[in-house]
């Protein structure tokens, strides 16, 4: 049968680990979705002429190209899929939004608050003409994280009182590990507090309906030094190892906030909790396919946390898998993202999380920097 559905070309810049996990989402969305346009791998862009074209070979990418610039020139890319690391967002996003394309752009927005109000701003102007953006804030698109929004919103939860969030990893406990960068403030902007810490904001803010509104925080290097990855001799960890904060939510909830690397035992456990006047929920990814609900309504005998294995067609992103029960897994996040985004595009439609939602991150950030540095003094987030 004809495909008549519009053809949406993608540029993808980076290919590292969050450029191959797109890139997994871009060749999977098209067989799992019923979508309104036809999305196509056209070109993957990459600094080095050997990597990527190896990269875009092993990946499926159509074309591949050292500069991304050369992308915005092209007519078959319609999409910029940004997976660099954090220094380079606004420029390629400001340039690719005025060039008339819809962008995607990684986590945390961008490396200040100046680049992702910037940011904000091109989006802004590109909306007025139909040109969409979206910041890639991927745990949204857990289905257990999407109906824990669900029952918030449905008031399951009544009044918030408490928020409490952790990411907690442990990659790099061993002094001997690298100095990737990541661990580099001029390319990271922060490190454990922007990485995963601006995940467990976006997603307290998320799942709770409700801005931070305040913050007092702490943040600590435990290893100061590390080895150059390419050459001989140690460089400066110029960066947080972890972070930890408390703050408050706009409907008076207290939340707190943990994020870091140094979390032996812990890969790659984003948990929260949420407390309210009607009941609780709690998540860990390290058990993604799992919601636990407490319903307080309930007779106390036969209350109590109660697991929901979200894996039902009638979950969020769910039926388009597997039959219940046979669980998702990290890379099916982006999948919905990328579907969540052409979907936004073909209704003409502004996707969320916006670059606006971004930046509210980005202040929250700042905010525990700015509050970390005076001792932990209270530091109010700018609404
Ligand atoms: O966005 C996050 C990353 O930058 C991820 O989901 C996990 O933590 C994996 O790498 C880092």
């Amino acid at each position: 049968m004809e495909d008549n559905r519009p053809t949406l070309g993608v540029g993808m810049v980076g290919h590292a680990f969050m450029g191959r996990v797109h890139s997994q989402a871009w060749r999977s969305v098209g067989a799992f979705f019923d979508l309104p346009v036809r999305p196509e791998m056209t070109v993957l862009c990459g600094r080095s002429r050997q990597r990527v074209d190896a990269a875009a070979a092993e990946m499926g990418w159509a074309h591949a190209e050292t500069d991304w610039k050369a992308l915005l020139r092209r007519d078959d890319v319609h999409i910029i899929d940004i997976c660099t690391p954090g220094d380079s967002h606004a420029e390629i996003a400001i340039a690719a939004l005025q060039a008339g394309k819809h962008v995607l752009c990684e986590k945390p927005l961008a490396n200040t608050v100046a680049e992702a109000e910037a940011m904000t701003e091109a989006a802004r102007d590109a909306a007025a003409r139909g040109v969409r953006s979206m910041v890639a804030f991927n745990y949204r698109r857990v289905p257990a994280v999407a109906l824990a929004r669900d029952l918030v919103a449905a008031g399951r939860l009544g009044e918030i009182r408490h928020a409490r969030a952790q990411y907690l990893q442990d990659w790099i406990v061993d002094p001997e590990h690298p100095l990737v960068w990541r661990l580099q403030r001029d390319k990271a902007g922060s490190g454990a507090l922007g990485d995963i810490g601006a995940h467990i904001i976006d997603i307290v803010q998320f799942v709770a309906g409700q801005r931070v509104t305040g913050v007092s925080g702490l943040t600590e290097t435990f290893v100061k030094e590390r080895p150059l990855p390419e050459e001989d001799g140690v460089g400066e960890v110029t960066v947080d190892d972890a972070a930890l904060f408390i703050g408050r939510l706009e409907g008076g909830a207290m939340a707190s906030f943990e994020a870091t690397r140094f979390a032996a035992g812990r890969k790659n456990a984003m948990r929260f909790e949420l407390n309210g006047s009607l009941g609780s929920l709690w998540f860990d990814f390290e058990a993604m396919n799992e919601l636990w609900f407490h319903d307080h309504t309930l007779a106390a005998e036969e209350a109590g946390f109660r697991r929901i294995l979200v894996t039902e067609s009638d979950h969020p992103y769910a039926g388009a898998w597997w039959p219940p029960g046979h669980g998702l897994g990290y890379e099916h996040t982006f999948t919905h993202e990328v579907k969540d985004f052409l979907e936004a595009i073909a209704a003409g439609t502004d996707p969320t999380p916006s670059f606006a939602d971004g930046l509210r991150v980005q202040r929250v950030l700042d905010a525990v920097e700015r509050s970390a540095a005076d001792e932990g003094c209270w530091s109010p987030v700018e609404p």
